[in-house]
């Protein structure tokens, strides 16, 4: 089907929708440079020269009316982002004008292209994998720092480098294999049961590395979802104020001031962070605030991390140690505030009511304990590890799905070896595992596949 696709030449708006200084229409396939010969007409006599930029209008040769005035590059084939011949017109950054134009260019012969059918055709065109492919759309979509560098790391080869080491690995086991089934009595090097679980062993390990990493990778990329809960008036808004350093949620002295929950994405050390103020848990009649309270109990359950604030100037209430027997067992974070008022709450109170909190004194009126609380945040979500720049990181599923998949399979052949069963019955889990790897890099994938992957890009990428 691919090459049926291939040979059309397709169009879209690369730009984001909306104004700007320039916006931009690409044009990729065979067919890229005659329609620009159509639509475009350069100032002066001078031809269009590969990699130059050359000014002149779009035009409408029907109608002879100008649409925009523009720069027109043509990247000729191999060395473009798709890998086919490409070219981009620059026109203003107007609605208007990239709509007209594009529809221009698809009156002359181009069609319009699917969410992500340029990355597509550079994956099958063999000019990046599909892990790279993917990481496109993640750099495309980041939104802090730390989620951008890891997808650029992964745009760069870093996760594709790491799955093709450990697949050359497998392939060595696989060829080992393969000599002793058929050649078993040749003069070659014999494969011992215990040689074969030592490398399965290793290979297992390798495999298990990057599986450790998927918790922080997700959380990376889909942020940390963190719920305030605590009773009325301890100082829940203050603390979302704090980490937003602005003043969103009211914040009064009236306990009960927040009855709704209010959800802010925000940015802690380069982690996209969900946070949810909640409603201050307590017994009311108030039917509003009982709606607010379940609210804050959902978001309680729906959270990767609690933090439960306490007004430590005041001793534990009936409330306070209800919420702590409600978080229970679960890891939270509870904030012991209002230091600066004085602290009577004892942290063994709270440990022999929720032993695997962890908890800092603050006061968030003056800020005081913010720092600690986002070091806490850092820690885990990186879980205590040394955060290197260019570490790779697991953040997509359905690289975390093959890689598990491929892990079960080598613990299959693993269990087998153990029993000394045929070669030719391990060979058959060995391969799985090489596959499920190949399916991460695109090497061995189904066309649904593809088109799942595809199909979550932005039109125009
Ligand atoms: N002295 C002192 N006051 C604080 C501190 N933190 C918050 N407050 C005050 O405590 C009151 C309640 O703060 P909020 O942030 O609205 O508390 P809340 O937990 O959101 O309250 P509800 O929305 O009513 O559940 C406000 O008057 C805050 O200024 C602190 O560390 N020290
Ligand atoms: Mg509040």
């Amino acid at each position: 089907m691919n090459e049926i696709i291939m040979e059309e030449t397709i169009a879209a708006i690369a730009t984001a929708y909306g104004e700007g200084g320039i916006g931009i229409v690409r044009i990729s396939g065979p067919e890229a440079f005659a329609i620009l010969s159509k639509v475009f007409q350069q100032t002066g006599s001078a031809d269009i020269q590969v990699r130059r930029v050359t000014y002149g209008k779009v035009i409408d040769r029907e109608t002879g009316n100008t649409i925009d005035e523009a720069l027109a590059i043509y990247m000729k084939a191999p060395a473009s982002y798709t890998g086919e011949d490409v070219v981009e017109l620059q026109c203003h950054g107007s609605v208007v004008s990239l709509r007209k134009t594009l529809s221009l260019v698809l009156r002359n012969g181009a069609r319009l292209a699917e969410p992500g059918e340029f990355t597509k055709r550079a994956f099958l065109n063999g000019r990046i994998d599909l892990s790279q492919a993917e990481a496109v759309m993640d750099v495309v979509k980041a939104k802090t720092d730390r989620t951008f560098d890891v997808a650029i790391s992964q745009l760069e080869g870093s996760l594709s480098g790491r799955i093709n080491e450990i697949r050359v690995d497998l392939l060595d086991l696989l060829v080992n294999i393969t000599v002793n089934i058929d050649y078993p009595d040749e003069d070659i090097e014999e494969m011992t049961y215990e040689g074969l679980k030592a490398s399965l062993s290793s290979i297992g390990d390798d495999i298990e590395k990057l599986l450790s990493t998927t918790g922080t990778g997700r959380m990376i990329r889909e942020g940390l979802k963190i719920a305030i809960i605590g009773r009325p008036n301890v100082g829940k808004s203050s603390l979302m104020n704090c980490l937003l350093k602005e003043s969103r949620a009211i914040v009064t002295e009236i306990p009960g001031t927040t009855r709704d929950t209010i959800e802010e994405a925000l940015t802690v050390r380069g982690i996209p962070v969900f946070l949810t103020d909640t409603a201050g848990i307590r017994q009311t009649g108030d039917v509003i605030e009982q709606i607010g309270i379940e609210k804050a109990k959902e978001a309680f359950n729906n959270a990767d991390f609690i933090i439960d604030i306490i007004d430590g100037s005041s001793p534990l209430s009936e409330e306070d140690r209800s919420i702590l027997e409600y978080i229970g067992d679960r890891k939270a974070l509870i904030l012991l505030n209002k230091k600066d008022v004085g602290t009577v709450v004892i942290p063994t109170d709270i440990k022999d009511i929720s032993p695997n909190s962890d908890i800092i004194s603050t006061s968030l009126l003056t800020g005081e304990g913010v720092d600690e609380i986002e070091d806490k945040i850092e820690e885990l979500v990186y879980d205590g590890q040394i955060v290197q720049q260019a570490s790779i990181m697991v953040t997509n599923v359905r690289h975390e799905e093959l890689l598990r998949k491929s892990k079960q399979a080598i613990n299959d052949a693993l269990a087998l070896a153990k029993r000394k069963e045929p070669l030719d019955i391990i060979e058959i889990d060995v391969r799985s595992a090489y596959d499920f790897l190949g399916e991460i890099t695109g090497e061995t994938v189904t066309d649904e596949i593809l088109d799942e992957v595809f199909s979550r890009f932005c039109l125009g990428k």
